[in-house]
């Protein structure tokens, strides 16, 4: 009966295993025919590869089903904490290819398809990429999942199924053209509908208080979420943890009464805002979206994760008390910070706590890891906003802020100005909800990403609740996993590596270290060379594919992929190759190493200067492309709509690394990881966590250039005139003016006035500070890749060094200092 009310999880129960399905490639191939005959009502003769895609599919999800419940009904039994990471995005890609690795099926399902003559390589390209995120926060989130199953931690993520995720992006003429983008369009045969797992999200109203002052909060607007559920497999299917995404649905998918009076468009109004909650991902990635529709959304998967986290908690446990010792709830950003508020009615007003107990409980169960310093990005909400959306929160919020500012006078260390930093409202002008500072207060550890980023955190954006509540920043640096970085998206660096490394290195990325020995070894280097070739091969075969130009394999690819964003600073990349190409003009009898210079990346919708900077890229590789006096040393290409499976292609082809973000403003950086573990060299500055890759990696491994955090900030604070600096700079001064007067864009001479502009007027980026430095270190480039067996032995060396960057010890380091999950 529990299991008719949906009070508990079918997998929660404790249930007799089925048989095991066994795995040979003959029983695999007679599975996938049954799921193309039963499920998708087809014959192998009509069966299109959209059709036998998703059937194998549904084979692999059986068999990692089997593994699913029984991690379920394992923690059940323990009695175990587990982990719950809420986060606005999961940017997971495509999942075949991951799963059927992690299982250890890929030869059995390569022999079953083979069998019924399909190529697995070729169906597991029309798998849909899920891009429910904008970029690295996202593709974190996604990392995490599969290492908190590979270490074997239980645990839930909890998110939004957006039916569209991340836009597709387009070139039109150059510029940036956004399209919606569709990855639900042939179904998604991984996840699971849960009709029965669904709760009620409320919005607006008011509060009802009772003669005991117990408030009730009545809202105006009432929606289920209903969840979906996607297994998450760990390596060797170890464990199966739950990716648990909410979609909003109406109470009243058809208002008769609206209805039945003739208005049949306002009956479907509830239906129209319910889909409206889960329908589409805010594309910005580093400004706050301002509106109303993202707090909702932001509430609605707080909500509907917490209340099914007491849910299940009550279930097994019975009793709300427990909850920190049985439950640990990580907030992804501040994006679910209004959590804080959301567990504290919960516990107040449903679980009749006293405010005290509550407040105890909440700080003990949530953590919080923040991405970035950048004060723009900080999310707050207007107050009249966030009070009409969520009444009974903002009261809530009232009462911690009081608490904590007494908190803080009692110390009688902070004089007003501070007081009111630490406070959760902003009182300058308009009266704002800061989300950052209650997501602080309402947790027991706040994160950041990197060492760098967490001192800079201490230092700035929070430094006086640091003072107050010291002991709770703390640092644990970002990682990739392996898994899906190496080993599936580089087999032949994979391969080779496991001849001298052993098997281990999917389990313990440090035993990569092994590969220092054979650094400066012939024979493998040649070896190591060719599989960095046959991926360039690989790539080049895409470039000529998606965008019609034809690249040298044997040149140096030099990349930057990543958002645009004027602070990762693809802007100083360009300048510096336009610099380069006059360079080349002007000397083609010097011995240029020959370059293939590649972007791709997406900018928010509304971020003019982003999207100025991906039709500068086009401009200038345009103008490039076509000169005969550079064409054997320099191609330039941007190619559109990066995503995880693009990165999966260029990040194991590049020989160089871009990571040339303004010192102190990376918050760590992931991509910089995914690239050095395959045996690229990075050029970047000492920002994120280029400084700990420098550390491991060795600093004669690594081209490191420019200004320091420290020195970016003495610089912004004392006065900085980029004017001299470029005037001082003839190559900077050329490829300015070229830029500026329109050599790349004879068509509108105007067009990169304003951009240039700024870097003369102000440059807060840093642009001009730097590019003597970067342009210096591009050139100690050219000398390296000169010397084949020096290039190759650092490239080696990279690979080798990278295990700290594993994102398994990043979930350890969770999972002990954070999460109290593991010893
Ligand atoms: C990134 N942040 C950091 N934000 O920029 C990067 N923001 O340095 C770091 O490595 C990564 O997080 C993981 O820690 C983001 O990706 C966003 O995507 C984002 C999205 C919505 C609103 C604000």
């Amino acid at each position: 009966s529990a299991l008719l009310r949906g009070q508990m999880d079918t997998t929660d129960m404790n249930l007799p295993s089925p048989t095991p399905k066994s795995s040979d490639p003959a029983r695999l191939a007679a599975d996938i025919v049954d799921r193309l005959t039963y499920r998708i009502g087809k014959d192998a003769t009509v069966a299109t590869p959209d059709d036998w895609l998703t059937a194998a599919v549904l084979v692999v999800r059986d068999r990692v089903v089997e593994r699913w419940m029984e991690s379920t009904r394992e923690t059940y039994r323990r009695e175990g904490k587990r982990v719950y990471y809420l986060s606005m995005e999961f940017l997971i890609g495509r999942l075949m290819r991951d799963a059927v690795t992690n299982l250890e099926l890929v030869g059995e399902m390569q022999e079953a398809l083979g069998e019924l003559g399909v190529e697995l390589d070729l169906i597991r390209e029309l798998e849909p990429d899920a891009a429910l995120g904008n970029g690295g926060l996202g593709r974190l989130a996604a990392c995490f999942m599969e290492s908190m199953a590979s270490v074997d931690i239980p645990a839930y993520g909890y998110g939004i199924r957006y039916q569209n995720g991340m836009f597709r992006q387009e070139l039109s003429d150059g510029w940036q053209v956004e399209l919606p983008e569709t990855w639900l369009e042939h179904g998604n045969p991984w996840e699971f509908e849960r009709r029965e797992s669904r709760y009620e999200i409320g919005f607006g109203g008011h509060i009802e208080r009772d003669d005991a002052d117990n408030c009730t909060w009545k809202p105006a607007e009432r929606f289920w979420a209903e969840a979906f559920d996607t297994p998450i497999v760990g390596w060797k299917a170890k464990r199966v943890n739950t990716l648990r995404l909410w979609r909003a649905e109406p109470i009243d998918p058809l208002e008769l009464e609206a209805f039945n009076r003739g208005d049949h468009m306002g009956a479907l109004q509830d239906s129209m805002k319910a889909e409206a909650l889960s329908r589409v991902l805010y594309p910005a990635d580093a400004t706050p979206a301002g509106q109303a529709l993202r707090l909702r959304q932001e509430f609605f998967f707080s909500s509907a994760s917490l209340q099914d986290i007491l849910r299940r908690h009550m279930a097994q446990f019975g009793r709300i008390t427990s909850l920190p010792e049985k439950a640990a709830i990580q907030l992804n950003d501040t994006h679910p910070a209004v959590s804080v508020a959301e567990l504290m009615r919960l516990l107040i007003d449903v679980h009749n706590l006293d405010f005290d107990t509550a407040w105890d409980i909440t700080k003990r169960t949530i953590a919080y890891t923040n991405h970035t310093l950048l004060p723009e990005a900080l999310e707050s909400w207007p107050v009249p906003l966030f009070e009409q959306l969520l009444p009974r929160h903002m009261q809530l919020i009232y009462k911690i802020n009081a608490r904590v500012l007494r908190e803080a006078r009692a110390t009688g260390t902070f004089d007003d100005a501070q007081v009111a930093g630490m406070s959760l409202i902003d009182e300058h002008g308009e009266r704002r909800v800061r989300m950052g500072n209650l997501a602080f207060v309402g947790a027991h550890s706040i994160n950041g990403v990197s060492g760098l980023h967490t001192e800079l955190m201490k230092e700035t954006v929070f430094k006086d609740l640091h003072k107050l509540y010291p002991l709770r920043i703390n640092n644990k640096t970002n990682g990739i996993t392996p898994r899906r970085w190496l080993m599936q998206c580089n087999p032949g660096l994979y391969n080779l590596s496991r001849e001298v490394t052993g098997d281990s290195i999917m389990s313990d990325l440090d035993a990569m270290k092994a590969l220092d020995t054979v650094a400066e070894d012939a024979a493998f280097q040649e070896r190591f060379a060719a599989i960095k070739r046959a991926n360039k091969d690989r790539l080049a075969g895409v470039i000529e594919k998606r965008i019609g130009l034809k690249v040298d394999p044997s040149a140096m690819f030099d990349i930057q992929i990543k958002r645009i964003h004027e602070y990762k600073r693809q802007l100083m990349n360009i300048v510096e190759t336009v610099a380069l190409y006059d360079q080349i003009r002007s000397h083609p009898e010097r011995a240029w190493a020959p370059r293939v210079k590649l972007f791709a990346g997406k900018a928010a919708s509304s971020y003019h200067n982003a999207k100025l900077i991906i039709k500068l890229a086009n401009d200038v590789a345009r103008v490039v492309n076509a000169d005969p006096a550079t064409r054997d040393v320099l191609k330039v290409a941007f190619l559109p709509n990066y995503n995880v499976s693009l990165a999966e292609v260029m990040v194991p082809a590049a020989d160089l690394s871009e990571q040339i973000s303004t010192a102190g403003m990376e918050a760590s950086g992931t991509g910089n990881m995914k690239f050095a573990l395959n045996g690229a060299l990075t050029i970047g500055t000492l920002d994120g966590a280029n400084v700990e890759m420098r550390e491991h990696i060795g600093a004669e491994n690594i081209i490191i250039f420019g200004l320091t955090a420290a020195e970016v900030a003495e610089k912004r604070a004392n006065g900085y005139s980029p004017e001299e600096v470029i005037a001082a700079s003839p190559e900077l001064s050329q490829a300015l003016k070229a830029i500026e007067s329109g050599v790349f864009s004879p068509e509108d001479r105007n067009r990169y006035a304003d951009l240039v502009a700024g870097l003369r007027m102000s440059d807060w980026f840093m642009v001009a500070a730097d590019f003597d430095s970067y342009a210096a270190a591009q050139r100690d480039v050219d000398g390296i890749w000169a010397e084949q067996p020096r290039w190759q032995a650092m490239a080696i060396r990279n690979a080798a060094r990278m295990g700290y960057f594993s994102s398994d010890r990043t979930i350890r380091q969770y999972g002990r200092e954070i999460w109290n999950v593991i010893n």
